[in-house]
């Protein structure tokens, strides 16, 4: 079908995590880079509102058991920076839209040359040119699910899990007849890679790199499978916003939430940080190539120049990190400090969000952006 077309390419856009075998060795870690991270810059002035200090420092980025794209284990050293507590909640971007009147890309109406890089445009009927967004499918086809599979024969079931719901956006997550009214300080959802980028430039803030995100996510902690550790949970309760239950069939709700927690309902990583883990993917400002930590930067990094995702060759993406509450063991394990997924930059979901960074160095320019200047007038 025409329709079922689009959404899978839509799909394949968000959740094609599968990744080349790439050769990379592991280097072994050394005495050296075993040490713990030691912060060496003192916070040059108080954090913004909702914002905490990471402090610079040097740490091993990527996983030696983890997919591919982990790979290798490399050092990189990081200049301090502030990043925003916890993920931009619905409250925040609402601050956001009524000072700008800034519509989502999921709140236009999409036309036929926004889908000609995915699929034959002609085949596309007019009443599916509507706004809307990803979700999941609560009445996905489970005979598709089981045929579907990949090259490696492994059950391909996102591609029938989801769906395009007509309708969504941030203001409506799961459709027109949903609300926020009751989640504003729950993280705002399906916000496409320039939305982020807009809010970012109206608080006078930025998308955190890719490697900023991994090191706060990892609060201090170095090699660990998560921000706390490397043990998923010590007791009963749930550390973190994530799916309990084999995927897509069972969903046993065990940390308390079916979707979206408000932030802070968990605890902080050791910088303070809540929800680096789970909750919501939050983009990051690099774009995404599986290879990338073969020959990046060793400070500072900021990404490659441009994309390559061996998936889809054609299309761009950029870096997602943290994974959501719909994220379990025998899906992505996307929560894992070191994972990576990428997205296509306009392609939002009900499990998409963001968070913010600022470095010192950009503080001015944050004091003069247009949040700040709404403050003052208020
Ligand atoms: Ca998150």
């Amino acid at each position: 079908m025409p329709t079922q077309r689009v959404i899978l390419s839509l799909i394949a856009l968000l959740f094609s995590g599968a990744v080349l075998s790439w050769c990379l060795l592991t280097p072994p870690l050394t005495a050296e880079s075993a040490k713990p991270i030691v912060a060496v810059e003192k916070e040059p002035r108080p954090a913004p509102p909702g914002m905490i200090w990471i402090p610079n420092g040097k740490f091993l980025m990527g996983s030696r058991d983890g997919k591919e794209d982990e790979k290798p284990v490399h050092a990189v050293e990081l200049s301090g920076y502030w990043m925003d507590a916890t993920e931009v909640t619905n409250a925040m971007f609402q601050q956001f839209a009524d000072a700008t009147g800034y519509v989502t890309i999921a709140e236009r109406t999409p036309t036929r040359d926004d889908f000609a890089r995915l699929t034959d445009v002609s085949l596309i009927k007019d009443e599916d040119l509507v706004p809307g967004s990803i979700c999941f499918n609560p009445k996905f086809d489970r005979e598709m699910v089981k045929q579907l599979r990949d090259n490696q024969g492994n059950v391909n079931w996102p591609y029938a899990v989801w769906m395009l719901q007509k309708g969504a956006n941030w203001r409506h997550p799961h459709g027109p007849e949903s609300s926020i009214a009751d989640k504003l300080n729950h993280p705002a959802v399906h916000i496409a890679w320039p939305d982020a980028v807009a809010y970012c430039e109206w608080s006078g803030k930025r998308l955190p790199t890719e490697a900023e995100f991994e090191y706060a996510s990892r609060g201090g902690l170095q090699q660990r499978e998560y921000p706390w550790g490397d043990k998923l949970q010590d007791s009963d309760q749930w550390p973190l916003n994530i799916w309990q239950g084999e995927f897509p069939e069972e969903h046993h709700v065990r940390d308390g939430f079916e979707l979206t927690a408000p932030v802070k309902t968990f605890r902080p990583n050791g910088y303070g940080l809540h929800d680096m883990s789970g909750n919501v993917w939050e983009w990051c400002a690099d774009w995404y190539q599986p290879e990338y930590y073969s020959d990046s930067p060793r400070r500072d990094p900021h990404g490659p120049r441009d994309s390559f995702d061996p998936n889809e060759p054609g299309l761009p993406k950029r870096v997602q990190r943290g994974g959501s509450f719909m994220c379990n063991a025998n899906y992505c394990l996307g929560y894992r400090c070191a994972a990576r997924m990428k997205g296509e930059p306009s392609s939002g979901a009900f499990h998409c969000g963001f968070r913010c960074v600022l470095s010192p160095s950009e503080h001015d320019a944050f004091a003069k952006a247009p949040a700040q200047q709404t403050k003052t007038t208020r």
